[in-house]
């Protein structure tokens, strides 16, 4: 592997639902992903993150291990609803308290903290109050924006409004398969999308004026056509425009990509965006976080089908019809995502093309069928490949000029995987949930050490 700068940063992530666990403790209240995972049939097994890797109470001993693991920086997500209960005004102590104690406990062990304000928790009362197709929602999060950073900004430098912004509209409100799991009326994916945007752009400013260093994590994917058809050529710049453009080019121009605009034409006509909305959206950042995880090869040869399938429950709304194929001897992970790592030289070229703003991979990891073998260890190393492989294509985008400025794994330890539950494991540090919740270092945690202490 190509050397890795000395000043390239090193860390690892998570999220707030998917490790902190007490769900209802110290007034914190329920978030869509606390009602999506009660109802039956929504995640696997019903797994829920009501204990989750019960982080909130462990937090002395997930510092040490982090500190253990040489890690150079944390990223992490605040629970809105454990600050704002209920989504309302009203700070709660003894939720802020808890997020002081982690910035602190980072800070004292010599840790950068990467704080990400959403990853996908919204307080369940305003999604009652209908959610992020509803444009108010945009002046709640820049309130609680700020009420989180008058209480860590004096600490905390790196601010990260949205996690992902395509699953909270494309899979919490067209496909369904995340919270807040509609499926209703797919079209109010896309004013979920440009509220989300027009939320980040929002608070984006005012965090700036306040000092902070603000930044949106997005997840790309390299796109192909299966074959050089016509139609799968259609079909990869309709998913790379939902997956890429439709958020790089608000995000960075200020504009919506015409072609998407007409691909999404028969669901909606784009009148939710008002007047200035756009310039909102633009506003200027000092980073983008890029989460990367796979490649998406593409077929668009099912046309016959297409008018008859808008509406549907996808991911992809406008593009329904596009199939996702895997190329035959492509190894996959536990997920069935492809492993791919000259994608993310592709992903970080494409961002490239559209701003000079350092970058940062907020997140890429992979899922594996770990188990702890008879020494009490977990030989993965299918992930240390991973992570290899995508770290060396890290280096190769900055010898190319790419202003790639650190990588974040995904993720410190096992955790709650969404709609799948704990049957998938990312982390590099196995978590026995049968046994007390032990943490045990997996072998690419330890190869992870090495590459952080040796470059
Ligand atoms: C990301 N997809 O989620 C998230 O930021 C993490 O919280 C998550 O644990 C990690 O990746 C692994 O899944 C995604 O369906 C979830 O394409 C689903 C998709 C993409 C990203």
């Amino acid at each position: 592997m190509t050397a890795l700068p000395a000043d390239f940063v090193l860390g690892a992530a998570t999220a707030a639902y998917q490790i902190e666990g007490a769900a209802a403790e110290d007034g914190r209240t329920p978030s869509i992903w606390d009602t999506f995972s009660r109802t039956p049939g929504k995640v696997l097994e019903g797994h829920t993150g009501d204990v989750a890797c019960d982080h909130y109470h462990r937090l002395d001993e997930d510092l040490d291990m982090i500190k253990d693991l040489g890690l150079q920086a944390y990223r992490f997500s605040t629970s809105w609803s454990r600050v704002l209960p209920g989504g309302g005004s009203r700070p709660n102590p003894k939720g802020l308290d808890f997020y002081n104690r982690l910035v602190d406990g980072l800070l004292e062990r010599g840790i950068e903290p990467y704080l990400t304000l959403y990853h996908w928790d919204l307080p369940q009362e305003l999604e009652d109050a209908g959610g992020w197709p509803n444009r108010d929602v945009t002046q709640r999060f820049c309130e609680y924006a700020l009420v989180m950073h008058d209480a860590l900004g004096d600490r905390v430098r790196k601010w990260t409004t949205f996690n992902e912004p395509w699953c909270s509209s494309y899979l919490g409100y067209a496909a369904g398969v995340h919270a807040p799991g509609r499926t209703d009326n797919t079209a109010d994916s896309v004013p979920a999308q440009h509220h989300l945007l027009l939320a980040h752009g929002l608070a984006a400013r005012e965090l700036k004026t306040r000092g902070a260093e603000v930044g949106i994590t997005l997840n790309l994917y390299a796109v192909s056509p299966e074959t050089d058809s016509e139609a799968d050529a259609d079909a990869a710049r309709r998913i790379d425009g939902l997956c890429n453009r439709i958020w790089l080019e608000p995000v960075l121009l200020g504009r919506y990509p015409e072609d998407l605009k007409q691909d999404l034409a028969p669901l909606t006509d784009f009148s939710f965006v008002r007047d200035g909305d756009l310039d909102v959206i633009k506003a200027p950042l000092d980073f983008l976080g890029v989460n990367y995880y796979s490649r998406h090869v593409v077929s668009g040869t099912q046309v016959a089908e297409r008018e008859s399938r808008i509406g549907e429950a996808s991911a992809y709304p406008g593009s329904e019809f596009v199939q996702f194929v895997h190329r035959p001897g492509v190894p996959v992970t536990h997920m069935d995502w492809e492993i791919d790592a000259q994608g993310l030289y592709e992903v970080l070229q494409q961002v490239n093309g559209y701003t000079s703003l350092p970058i940062y991979i907020t997140e890429n990891g992979a899922a594996f069928d770990d188990k702890l073998d008879a020494d009490g260890k977990v030989n993965d190393q299918d992930r240390i490949d991973y992570f290899e492989g995508h770290l060396g294509a890290c280096a190769q985008a900055i010898e190319a000029g790419v202003p790639l400025r650190g990588y974040f794994a995904w993720s410190l330890m096992d955790n709650f995987e969404w709609a799948w539950g704990y049957t998938r494991r990312f982390g590099m540090v196995y978590v026995d949930y049968e046994d007390s919740q032990r943490r045990v270092p997996k072998a690419s945690a330890h190869w992870y050490s090495d590459v952080i202490r040796n470059r």
